[in-house]
């Protein structure tokens, strides 16, 4: 299976045929689009656009992990620059790996692409993606406080599903948590997800923090998060991934 992705991680680099599609984040109570998530897409030869899951999950374990993070992050920045003329007060959100923070010099690549593209760094985030346990939470939140201090938001992805801690509550400076598909899935109905949900919006609030639900597929998981104070929301119901241009005419005016 390894080697699998790892061939196919290999073989789209070679082509080529990795892009960048945008999926809208919008607010809770006026569904206006807040935020756009850049997310990894391949193109094949035949013009159809798959997702790239193994694709980035074998970048995940090789050091190609690096020149991915930086095409992402150049290419989605790059775009940015061009969308956010005409919706200045949207964000753009990349997820960026804890090994990447931990390995790679992610904060000065950060900051000189947007000094460079001329984004506002406010209007800047990075969704940090838990594939493996930050031993260390203290060390990983130096560069973490140094984006922040820029001014860029810090979101603790699928929060509370694979290696996530509550030390990395205690610790990253982070601007808020995405609920995972996961656990709003089953919404309303299913009793463990509604007590988990619940919890983690109340948690994140008492901590100054803001929540965006992931993977909102009905009207009544928006209606159950809005009668609990959710903040954001993001899923197909709402705006499926698309591409730069349009993102482009989905945000104008916003
Ligand atoms: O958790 P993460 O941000 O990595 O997940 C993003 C992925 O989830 C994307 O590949 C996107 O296409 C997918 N996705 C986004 N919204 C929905 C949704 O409403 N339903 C499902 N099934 N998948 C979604
Ligand atoms: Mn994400």
């Amino acid at each position: 299976m390894e080697d699998v992705g790892r061939a196919a991680l290999e073989r789209a680099l070679e082509r080529h045929d990795l892009i960048v599609h945008y999926q809208p984040i919008h607010d809770a109570r006026t569904r206006s689009i807040t935020a756009a998530e850049a997310l990894l897409r391949q193109q094949r030869a035949s013009g159809e656009i798959r997702e790239a899951g193994v694709i980035a999950a074998a970048a995940e374990r090789t050091s190609h992990l690096f020149a991915l993070g930086s095409w992402m992050m150049r290419t989605a920045i790059a775009d940015a620059a061009a969308w956010q003329r005409n919706a200045p007060g949207v964000t753009l959100n990349v997820n960026v790996s804890a090994r990447e923070l931990l390995e790679a010099d992610v904060v000065s690549r950060v900051t000189d692409l947007m000094a460079g593209a001329r984004i506002d760094p406010r209007r800047f985030a990075v969704e940090i993606t838990e594939t493996f346990y930050i031993p260390e939470p203290e060390v990983a939140a130096a560069p973490l406080r140094e984006l922040r201090a820029s001014g860029i938001g810090i979101w603790l992805d699928d929060f509370g599903t694979r290696h996530s801690a509550l030390t990395y509550l205690q610790h990253f400076p982070a601007t808020g948590i995405k609920i995972p598909a996961e656990f709003v899935a089953t919404l309303p109905n299913d009793r463990r997800c509604r007590s988990i949900t619940c919890a983690l919006i109340e948690l994140a609030h008492d901590l100054g923090l803001q929540v965006v639900a992931e993977g909102i597929e009905r009207e009544e998981q928006v209606d159950f998060l809005l009668e609990h104070d959710c903040d954001a929301m993001q899923g197909f119901l709402l705006g499926r991934p698309m591409s730069a241009d349009e993102l482009a005419q989905a945000v104008d005016g916003c």
